[in-house]
This record gives structure tokens, sequence and C-alpha cells, in this order.
């Protein structure tokens, strides 16, 4: 068996959802109390970042303990008590499983450190550097205590990646994956998996072809081959994603392949680099659109064609918020909200809705470098003023472009911060939240057209498990595509624009119908003007 194609998931960030102790930091009680919330608008699966024991130097991806709760999100009894509570509203979760790198105050790290060989042998050493950059910036090698030998770290330096070439760290790893599925989680989302495969012999990165030495390597399919058969492949309902750092097709089509049992389907970031000059994501230039429609197309054919399966979302707690990158929100941020959830809720894959997008929040506005607390936007920041940027332009940049844009607390209503806690959050509330917050939002047009689209994957197979085509492909403003399944047909146009535009129809489509559009329909014909960041499905006739 496969898992549901019908399944829509829903992302939390469990620090920024509903603090229930008012110590500002969200919690698991928290997220047991929006159930109702999240089964009105008819999601069925929730990921959870990380919450375990950690030292939060890059908030919970630095794990020191893989199989507990960190105690400001509460116990293992809240835990459970929230999976036995969600399966009442049919919502299961997806854990966020951390295995590219731990903590340096892992006691495997911490034993390493100390001597043991057994543990040194956990981790990546080597007594010479690669040119290797770490992701949050600077040399991705350490000194290793003061043995005169590095450790590797991709990421911060308190993430050391861990080596998957030595079984016994396969076999820990594996092991928490089991301990979870014990609790009842039947979802599984592997951070940066595609960089866990390293040679035993490490290069330098190759200057012509761009590509980091450490992503994608073949040995990465055998080790989720492996955990796959150790764990997760054992349920017949899982449902597992894998995150791909600068990833190909060629390789997601792999990983998601039902026959090859690896997993259920890829994340990939490429169209959400299309607002990043030369390919630096601390730039600013506005979003090239020909770029993301051909990414679209490209991916959605091919995985289409081969029978892979992707991740289709626009937010997560890595990115601004797409509404600020991609729409003029200004004047029609109802419209493009809506628009962008029907460009893919339509499409072919699964559909990830981050927390606060469906009631179309946007980007605090911070006025100062003070309020940001993640490593990425902190070291980028003083990078920028290093590379000669001034202050305001850097600061410009780091508004535009911070991961913590996303992860501001979610807007529960007009209240003092928000409705997310008593006490002080621990990263502000966006500016936004007396007009933009889910009291306010549950009878606008955003979140009511969220969940009539969550409806529609259930109901309909050709949304769930329809082919993939581009159309309109030479369009220099709408992204287009038509799905189909035994006969059925369904075209789905996206207005990227705040201008109207009007476009011949074929004629399948002109005595069609509509299926669902943001805007009151005026009929179907030859033609068919599409209003400002208008979203219009329409289903063939016959
Ligand atoms: O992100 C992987 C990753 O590559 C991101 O750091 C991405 O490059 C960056 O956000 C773009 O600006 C995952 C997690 O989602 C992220 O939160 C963690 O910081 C990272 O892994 C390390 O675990």
């Amino acid at each position: 068996m496969t898992f549901d194609k019908r399944k829509v998931v829903y992302q939390i960030y469990p620090k920024s959802y509903k603090d229930t102790t008012g110590n500002g930091v969200g919690d698991l009680r928290g997220i047991i109390e929006k159930l109702p919330y999240l089964a009105d608008l008819g999601i069925d699966m929730i990921w959870l970042n990380p919450f375990y024991p950690s030292p939060q130097r890059d908030n919970g991806y630095d794990i020191s303990d893989y199989t507990a709760i960190n105690p400001d999100f509460g116990t293992m009894d809240d835990f459970e008590e929230m999976v036995a509570t969600a399966k009442t509203y049919n919502i299961d979760f997806m854990l966020d499983m951390v295995f590219n790198h731990c903590s340096t105050e892992h006691e495997w790290f911490q034993k390493a450190l100390a001597g043991d060989p057994y543990y040194q042998d956990f981790f990546i050493l080597r007594d010479t550097p690669t040119d290797w950059q770490s992701k949050f910036g600077g040399s991705a090698w350490s000194p290793f205590g003061n043995t005169g030998q590095y450790y590797l770290h991709l990421f911060d330096k308190t993430q050391a990646d861990l080596n998957w070439r030595n079984p016994n760290v396969r076999e820990e790893l594996f092991k928490v994956v089991n301990f979870w599925r014990g609790k009842g989680v039947k979802g599984f989302r592997f951070d940066v998996i595609n960089l866990i495969g390293k040679d035993e012999i490490l290069i330098d990165c190759p200057v012509d072809d761009g590509k980091p030495a450490y992503t994608d390597k073949p040995i990465v399919h055998d080790y989720l081959k492996m955990l796959n058969q150790a764990s997760f492949g054992q349920d017949d309902d899982s449902m597992t994603v894998g995150e791909m750092s600068s990833t190909t097709i060629e390789n997601c089509l792999l990983y998601s392949a039902e026959d090859r049992h690896e997993l259920s389907m890829t994340f990939n970031f490429h169209h959400l680099k299309v607002d990043y000059k030369d390919g630096q994501k601390w730039s600013l230039i506005p979003f090239d659109f020909e770029t993301l429609k051909d990414l679209f197309h490209t991916w959605g054919e091919k995985m289409s064609k081969a029978n892979g399966w992707s991740a289709l979302f626009w937010n997560n707690h890595d990115q601004p918020r797409a509404l600020n990158r991609f729409i003029d929100i200004k004047n029609f941020r109802n419209e493009g909200a809506t628009m962008l959830a029907a460009s893919i809720h339509l499409s072919r894959g699964t559909p990830y809705i981050y927390m606060g997008e469906e009631i179309g929040m946007l980007d605090p506005d911070f006025d100062s470098m003070d309020d940001y607390v993640d490593v990425e936007s902190i070291n980028a920041y003083q990078m920028m003023l290093e590379q000669g940027k001034t202050a305001e332009e850097a600061l410009d940049i780091i508004k535009a472009k911070s991961r913590d844009n996303s992860r501001t607390p979610m807007q529960w209503d007009d209240s003092a911060n928000a409705g997310f806690t008593t006490g002080t959050p621990w990263l502000k509330i966006g500016k936004s939240y007396q007009d933009i917050n889910v009291e306010k939002e549950i009878s606008g047009k955003i979140y009511p057209f969220y969940k009539e689209l969550i409806r529609l994957r259930k109901e309909m197979p050709l949304i769930a498990e329809g082919s993939y085509r581009p159309a309109y492909r030479d369009s220099r403003q709408i992204y287009a595509f038509e799905r189909e399944l035994n006969g059925e047909r369904l075209l789905v146009l996206n207005n990227f624009y705040g201008e109207v535009l009007t476009v011949d129809l074929a004629s399948a489509y002109q005595n069609g119908q509509v299926l669902l559009s943001n805007y009151e329909s005026d009929g179907l014909g030859k033609t068919i003007t599409l209003k400002p960041y208008q979203t219009l499905a329409i289903l063939a006739k016959g």
C-alpha cells in the first residue's frame, strides 16, 4: 500500500503556535487546545518542527536527545495525549528527524570529545579540513577539542555532522524513528537528508559544477532504503518526506519512486530561489516569474510522467512569507493568498500549509536588528556589514529574507500578543496582528478558501491523483496547468499579477464547469478575462 494522496499536511512551529504556560514559548498543550481549529480546516497530518531537548542554537535543529521532550514544550504525557486526541479528529503527526547532525551537547559528541573512540566514529573527524562552507557562514570545520583534528558541521558549529558510514550510527537513528512509531507517529520529515552521504575521502567543492561535494551522493539512496526497511516502511500508512537541499529532479524521482522503498515524497526549494540575485539569498530583487513558471512546469511534468511525488508548498519555517515575496499585498492580499493556495493545492503532489498561511499572515516588519534571533540572520547581517553594506541596507535585506519572518507567533486574535501568550513572546509578534488574526479571518476570504481546497482534494480523485500537464506555457503572466484522470480534465489558471488579462479558452473548457475561483464567475466563453491575481479552475465538459 502506498500513502494516501488526498492528505494535506499542516506545519506547526511549536515554539510559536500557542503558549499555555505563560513562558513565552508555545507548547504541546497549546497544540491540543487548537486541534478543533485544525479539524475544522480539514487537514490530515501535523508536521511539528523539533521539540526535543536542545540548546536552541538553531531553534531545535540542534538536538541533544532524540527521544525526549524539551520541558519548555511539555512532557511525554502531553505528547501522548496530543497524539491520542488528534486521532479522535483523524489527524496524525509527522515528526522532524534531524539525522544529518546532532547538537554538540548530545552525549554522543560529549563522549567523543572525552576521548571515547566508539563515539568518535559517530562524527566526521579529519586532520585537514576541506574548503566546505557552513550553510550559516564560515568554514564547515571546527577544531575537535584540543586533539588537533577538525569535526564537520555543514550548519552551525554546534551541529556536528553524523557519520552515516558507521553502522552503529545508522542503528541508533533507526531506533529513534521506531521509538516515535511506538508512540503512534505515522509521519516523518527528514531534515536535509540528501546531505547524509559523505565519502570516505573528502574533497574540496568542485568550482565548475556549483554543486557541493556532499549533496545527493548515490549512497544516500542506500541509506534511505535501510532506514525505510528498519522503520517506517513496516507501517502501511506511513507518510514520509525528505528535505532535499539543492537537489535534482532525477534524484527526487528516485527518492520518491514507489518501488524503490525510500521516501513518499521530497521537498525541493528551487521555486523559492527565484528572488535570489545570482543565486544569492542575501539580495533584493523582484521574483522572476518566467523561472518560477518553468520550474513548476518542468518538475510537475517530469514527476508526473515518471510517477514521482513532490511536496507542494509556498511557506515553511525557513522562508519569508510567500505573500510578501510574490504578491502586491497592499492591494490584493486576499486575491493573492487564494491564488497562491490554488496554484499548489490543485496541482499534483501533497500540499503543505505553514501555520498562519491559511489566514494570510505576513512578514512581521521588524524595525531593528535587535528583534531578530535566528543564527542565520545574525551571521548574515555581520557578513553583509563586513562586505561593505550600510547598516540600513543590511537590515532591509534581513527584513525581506530572514527566517524569523515566518517564525513569529501565530496570530489568534487582536488582544495583547495576538492571543499567543500571556507572557513575553520569545520572538516579537508581527505588526499586522490586529488586522490579520484567526478570529477575524475565519469568516474572511482566505481561510474558507483553504477549507474548500482541502475538501475538493478529498472528494475528487482527479485532484489527488490526476496527471499534470503544463498549459499556456508561453504566458508571461499566468501559470496554468491541466490535470487529467480517466478522461476527466481540469484546467487551472493562475494570474500572478495585479493586472487583468484575456486569454483564449480551448473548446472543451468553453462550456465546461467552473470548479473554483477567488472571484465571482463571469461565465465561460471563447475567451476569458482573468482579474488581478485571479485563480480559476475549470472542469472540461464531456
Ligand atoms: O534546513 C536546511 C537548509 O538548507 C536551510 O538552512 C536553508 O538552506 C535555509 O533556510 C535557506 O535560507 C533545515 C531546517 O529546515 C532548518 O531550519 C535548519 O536550520 C537546518 O536544516 C539545519 O538543521
